[in-house]
């Protein structure tokens, strides 16, 4: 049985019909699974968009979150099948499939109480019988771009927050994942039509390659671009949004480092490091890429993580015993061929797929291919004698997205969670780089962008703010008191 006769029947229970010039390659085997038709009209998308904006911004918050709390029932009933398909598209293993949808979950069960939540803040005013307060407004079309790794929950990380928040969204995904994309849109449109009388145009998706995300990118009708993937793509990206004044959420790359301290727990941590620095191929932007071990240590828990290295299972992703399934594609292969040279073991799992064992590579200072980020499983190591300099050796580089520390010293925990701790957007203690909630703010600093996505407060990005002051009483008295004559 070919992979394509393993997607059809997935494809057909999806809802996704249809076929074009773009094909979709299974990194399983290389094979073609399907295909879609990219678009040809993206400047058509943003008006539909904008029109569709000027209904639902008039829709009540809660009202928008039953649109979300439908999609989030169609994505419970369909969670099996997207999974398999994230699979067969990407080639995460199939614990990782279902848990990417259930990511997607997560995120609509958190917009839908959140669009009841939206609050504004009242505001003391210096004036007499005057009063302030703020108003969050819904901002406009989002488009969202988002990367082969991830190929359908962060749309939904945008998508479920934008909905709420009043906006339209215009999805551009990887052109490595356009399946995946379409199966969404055939949920998204269910729950739409069970929705009743969303505006057309609230949920869009355009497909295809450079070309197309960058039409969407220049268009003057998108209020808020969030886009995920390289940092490469960020610097592109950054100065066409800025150039017109809009929102930029960006989630770029990561070059995540764990400090494994003396007090460490080493059974726990081993298994932290390799499902951050395996899993998933080591294509997470919040992949483990930086072992940083005290010298008192190293020698145990690297010569522990080699023998767990040489064990794991590389191979087929619809295999349940395996850890580490394909890298994307030969491109993929080749860039870790260049940045991990001898340490690179080819595993022949299925002919036309590329896979590759987790590589372990011992490096005596943080220079070169160790400060970049490889999207593939090398974790690079390094020693170090006193935390102020794994500290440093942490944030040396320019990334600034996920960190950790593996440590029992409270001292130490605090320390590295402290403003002259870990730079980066995600700190952990006692737990690996990769794996967030979407319970917290998910993002990160410099080259990573900035942007924040997902809970906390991150729902900000995607409504504008509005400062109210009010007068109740007949004068009219001036901020700072100042005064004047007619
Ligand atoms: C990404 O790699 O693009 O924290 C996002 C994690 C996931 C998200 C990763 N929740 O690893």
């Amino acid at each position: 049985m070919t992979l394509a006769d393993d997607a059809r029947p997935i494809l057909k229970q999806l809802g996704v019909t249809g076929s074009g010039s773009l094909e979709s390659r299974s990194p399983i085997d290389g094979s073609v699974i399907g295909s879609v038709a990219p678009s040809t009209d993206v400047a058509g998308a943003c008006a539909a968009a904008q029109a569709a904006f000027r209904d639902w911004r008039n829709v009540p918050a809660p009202r928008r979150g039953e649109l979300v709390r439908l999609l989030g029932e169609e994505l419970r009933a369909a969670k099996e099948p997207l999974a398999r398909l994230v699979t067969l598209e990407c080639g995460k293993i199939v614990q990782e499939g279902l848990g990417e949808v259930q990511e997607m979950i997560d995120i609509c069960d958190f917009a839908v109480g959140l669009s009841r939540q939206l609050y504004g803040l009242t505001i003391a005013s210096e004036r007499p019988e005057h009063r302030m307060m703020e108003q969050w407004h819904p901002l406009g079309p989002v488009a969202v771009i988002t990367a082969f790794n991830f190929p359908v929950a962060v749309w939904a990380w945008n998508a479920a927050l934008a909905l709420v928040c009043g906006d339209p969204v215009i999805w551009k995904p990887s052109e490595k994942t356009p399946l995946c994309a379409e199966a969404v849109m055939a949920l998204a449109r269910r729950a739409l039509t069970r929705f009743g009388d969303a505006p057309d145009g609230l949920l869009q998706c355009v497909q295809g390659r450079a070309d197309v995300g960058e039409a969407l990118v220049a268009d003057q009708r998108v209020a808020l671009v969030s886009a995920t993937g390289s940092t490469r793509m960020g610097r592109a990206v950054g100065p066409v949004v800025a150039g017109r004044f809009a929102r930029l959420l960006l989630e770029l790359g990561g070059n995540n480092a764990a400090i494994v301290a003396p007090s460490a727990d080493l059974t726990l941590a081993e298994r932290a490091i390799l499902f951050s620095a395996a899993g998933t191929a080591g294509q997470r932007c919040t992949t483990l890429r930086r072992l940083i071990v005290h010298d008192s240590i190293a020698d145990e828990l690297v010569g522990r993580l080699k023998t767990l290295f040489a064990q794991v299972r590389v191979g087929d992703p619809r295999d349940l015993g395996t850890l580490v399934g394909p890298l994307i594609d030969e491109q993929a292969f080749d860039a870790m061929r260049q940045a991990a040279g001898a340490a690179i073991e080819r595993v022949e799992a299925v002919d036309g797929g590329f896979y590759v064992r987790p590589a372990l590579v011992e490096v005596g200072a943080q220079e070169g291919r160790v400060c970049e980020e490889t999207f593939a499983p090398i974790l690079y190591v390094l020693r170090y004698s006193d935390l102020d300099e794994a500290i440093d050796l942490n944030n040396a580089v320019s990334q600034g997205l996920s960190s950790s520390i593996f440590t029992n010293d409270l001292r130490e925990a605090e320390r590295f969670l402290s403003a002259c701790g870990s730079d980066c957007g995600i700190a952990n203690v006692n737990i690996g780089s990769s794996g967030a909630e979407i319970g917290g703010a998910f993002g990160g600093e410099k080259e990573t962008g900035g942007g924040r996505e997902s809970g906390s407060d991150s729902w900000r990005a995607y409504m504008r703010r509005q400062t109210n002051t009010i007068n109740r009483g007949n004068e009219l008295p001036l901020a700072q008191g100042v005064k004047f004559d007619i």
